[in-house]
């Protein structure tokens, strides 16, 4: 038989949901590690997808149907990837910052976070900075989360931090960046507070937060 995380893998890049969706079930019900499959199944996928359109071999639609076969799968995977929480532990809020619309891998930060016991404010995407500063006055949250996935939109979390600094909300919160093109120099130039590579980390660092 061949390596489940792989077929799983191939029916996304191919933006087959119904069978990523039953490659998924499948491989869960032989034991499967959850995790594995979002890490080593999907996100490689997508990590695929990417190359393919860089290189000329995939163009928007298929980059767009691969993510919605990712999208669907990714609800089959949630209640095992997140348990239920027990105690309320702070809150957040996230958004995709001005100009950029992808929201995966927000979603799955969401998800994971909501799964460890925090309220999670979720302002969307193409999220200007003054939305951000807004609702860190209405909702004070212990942290603000951005997302961004192109070169160009990760300059409009640097102006999200000078508009919070700007509306004396800047010590109020911690702020925590992220999407593929992101990096820990890159946040500490823009003066975020951090930088995770994936959901679990953002996780593991706002826990680190809370307890401190
Ligand atoms: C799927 C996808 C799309 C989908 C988005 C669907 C959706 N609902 O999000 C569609 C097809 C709509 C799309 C559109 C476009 N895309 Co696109 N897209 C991708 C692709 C293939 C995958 C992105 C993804 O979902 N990855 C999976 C998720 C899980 O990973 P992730 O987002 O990085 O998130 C993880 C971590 O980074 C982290 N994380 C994420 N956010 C946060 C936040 C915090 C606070 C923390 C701590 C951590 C964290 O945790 C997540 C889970 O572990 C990437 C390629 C790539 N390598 O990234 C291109 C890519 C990002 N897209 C690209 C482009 C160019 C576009 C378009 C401009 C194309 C066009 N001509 O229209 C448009 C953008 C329109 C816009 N203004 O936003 C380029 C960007 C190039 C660049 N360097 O700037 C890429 C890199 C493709 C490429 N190789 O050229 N895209």
């Amino acid at each position: 038989m061949s390596d489940p995380i792989a077929t799983i893998k191939e029916w996304v890049i191919k933006g087959k949901k119904n069978e990523a969706v039953a490659a998924t079930r499948e491989a869960l019900a032989a034991g499967v590690d959850p995790g594995a499959i979002m890490k080593d199944g999907l996100i490689a996928a997508m990590s695929i997808v990417g190359q393919k359109y860089s290189s000329g071999e995939f163009f928007l639609p298929q980059m767009m149907i691969a993510a919605r076969a990712m999208t669907e799968v990714i609800p089959v995977l949630k209640p095992l990837l997140v348990g239920a929480a027990a105690e309320a532990k702070g809150k957040a809020v996230i958004g995709t910052v001005q100009g950029d619309f992808h929201d995966i891998g927000k979603n799955i930060v969401k998800m994971m976070l909501e799964g460890a016991g925090y309220v999670v404010v979720d302002l969307g995407v193409d999220v200007p900075a003054d939305r951000f500063v807004d609702a860190v006055k209405r909702e004070s949250p212990q942290f603000v989360l951005m997302s961004a996935l192109i070169t160009l939109t990760m300059e409009s979390m640097r102006r999200t931090i000078q508009a919070l600094d700007a509306a004396g909300l800047r010590t109020a919160v911690k702020v925590g960046v992220g999407g593929a093109p992101l990096t820990h120099k890159y946040a500490a130039e823009i003066g975020a507070d951090f930088y995770s590579e994936d959901a679990y980390g953002c996780v593991q660092v706002c826990n680190q937060y809370i307890a401190a």
